[in-house]
């Protein structure tokens, strides 16, 4: 039995989503490799438990599978989420070091284990092979010692050895520092853990901010850290799986293709370095961790809500505190809506501006709406974008801009394992918002169509087989979804 006091871990997360319907264990065999894929990619409404996997493995994918296992993970409901999200991520917890830790249960040194004969999964068809998707790297800052977590896909290449894609962040600025000193960079990479330390892992702060520090005031409890056996490295102490090892400096071999967020296999792909391991621990009855990419998918869904809540963190206070209802960024996450009232014309044009120079380098196309504007619902902005967008007007391109060097729409410089690696494009912000209410003739005339009575229900009238039409009316018809969570 999980006690509400034990440290939430990938344990608790799967009493908790079968606890309210949310997981399918799936008893049958499962080739991580020929088949785990195809399964992930159908599942989008549960989440999955493989129970039978080659070398008497279980792994956990697709959960979260959708924003509304998110919102179970950190206690929110869709709509209250981001703006729940972000006040935490102003709360930091330190994290404490502990000396009982599940993740030591079994110890393997060189030799001893092998990652090919981890169930890791291989999840398109032109991926170059099986890829842990789901390994949360742990390094540090040579000259504070400062430490940082974050997601790097890691292609197996052998018994001891897989790639790594170091996206010019805080883990490829550590890996530089070392690599001037011709030093190898120490890692730890844990798998399987409570989502909350997935989302704080996929949370971009500033350079020196402990993504453990997150995770804490994500899960509303310090973080239980013990420390590695091979490298001086701190690393949960109850996540299923930890694997230690090093970046040698200068060296790079041919890696990926891989299925990305974005939905496609070749932005990364190149003269990437390697990690070289020297050990593993895992618990007894370790359950692996997979997680798949893809636009929609369970790695998009940590992308998309730590990105929604950091942009909605920056927003809240441009010109002294908009109106700001909620962020949630689009599939591919290269475009992100804002849901605002304006107090003032021009004012979601600034929330915008913002909205597309945040801590993220994702966000290209920006779009703002109003509170009447379902924004989880994809027609709805696109109604939004044909009924309340004067394209001459509300329109602004913002060419010559530093772009995420993995949207493949984009002019590419240099290449992934360089200094130079970007890609060189332009943004695009769209105003489509109505008047500001202070401006109360023009604001009447953008009012959305609402029968009377909107509080009578059409269950209560009509046979029960028409009742999926009741199901298929918009939201809006029943009041702002977006204002009643808060
Ligand atoms: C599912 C998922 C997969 C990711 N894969 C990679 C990756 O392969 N390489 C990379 O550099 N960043 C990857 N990221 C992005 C970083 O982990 C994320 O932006 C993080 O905030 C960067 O941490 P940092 O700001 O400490 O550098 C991934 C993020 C997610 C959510
Ligand atoms: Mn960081």
């Amino acid at each position: 039995m999980i006690s509400s006091s034990d440290p939430k871990t990938m344990r608790s997360w799967i009493a908790d989503l079968e606890a309210v319907g949310e997981l399918i264990r799936i008893d049958k065999p499962v080739d991580p490799v020929t088949q785990m894929g195809a399964l992930l990619y159908q599942s989008r409404e549960k989440a999955l438990l493989f129970e039978n996997l080659p070398h008497g493995w279980r792994s956990l994918g697709q959960a979260p599978a959708n924003v509304r296992h998110a919102a179970i993970a950190f206690g929110a409901t869709e709509e209250t989420l981001v703006p729940t999200v972000a006040a935490r991520m102003g709360k930091l917890i330190k994290p404490v070091m502990v000396t009982d830790a599940p993740v030591k249960e079994r110890r393997f040194r060189r030799g001893e284990f092998d990652l090919t004969h981890l169930p890791v999964h291989k999840a398109g068809v032109k991926d170059a092979g099986p890829v842990i998707g789901s390994g949360l790297v742990v390094t540090k800052d040579p000259d504070t010692g400062q430490r940082n977590v974050s997601f790097h896909r890691l292609q197996i290449k052998g018994p001891d050895k897989s790639g790594i894609l170091l996206y010019p962040r805080h883990t490829w600025k550590n890996y530089l520092k070392y690599q001037e000193r011709n030093e190898p960079m120490p890692v730890a990479i844990f798998i399987g853990h409570h989502p909350l330390y997935y989302a704080a892992a996929a949370t971009t702060a500033a350079y020196g901010l402990d993504e453990f520090e997150i995770a804490g005031g994500y899960l509303d409890e310090a973080v239980r850290l013990v420390k590695c056996d091979t490298v001086d490295i701190e690393v949960p102490a109850d996540a299923e799986l930890v694997l230690e090892g090093h970046i040698p400096p200068h060296y790079r071999e041919e890696e990926g293709p891989f299925s990305e967020f974005q939905d496609y296999y070749v932005t990364g792909t190149g003269k990437n370095p390697v990690v070289e391991y020297q050990h593993m621990t895992c618990r007894n009855d370790a359950i692996f961790k997979n997680l798949q990419n893809g636009s929609e998918m369970e790695g998009c869904v940590f992308h998309k809500i730590p990105m929604s809540a950091a942009i909605f963190r920056r927003l809240k206070d441009v010109g002294g505190g908009p109106n700001l209802h909620n962020v949630m960024v689009l599939p591919g996450i290269f475009a992100v809506v804002v849901q605002m009232t304006p107090r003032a014309y021009g004012e979601a044009k600034n929330l915008l501006l913002a909205a597309l120079s945040s801590e993220y380098q994702h966000p290209k196309v920006a779009i703002a709406v109003d509170a009447d504007v379902d924004i989880f619902n994809h027609s709805e902005v696109l109604w939004a974008l044909a009924t309340r967008v004067d394209p001459d007007k509300d329109v602004v391109i913002i060419p010559g801009t530093h772009n995420h060097a993995m949207d493949a729409s984009l002019a590419e410089l240099g290449g992934p394992g360089t200094i130079l690696w970007q890609r060189f494009g332009s943004k695009m912000l769209i105003d489509a918002t109505k008047p500001p209410p202070a401006d109360a003739v023009a604001h009447a005339a953008l009012e959305r169509i609402r029968p009377a009575n909107p509080e009578l229900r059409l269950e209560d009238f009509a046979a029960a087989k028409s009742l999926p039409l009741v199901k298929a009316l918009p939201e809006r018809f029943f009041g702002s979804k977006a204002l009643k969570g808060k």
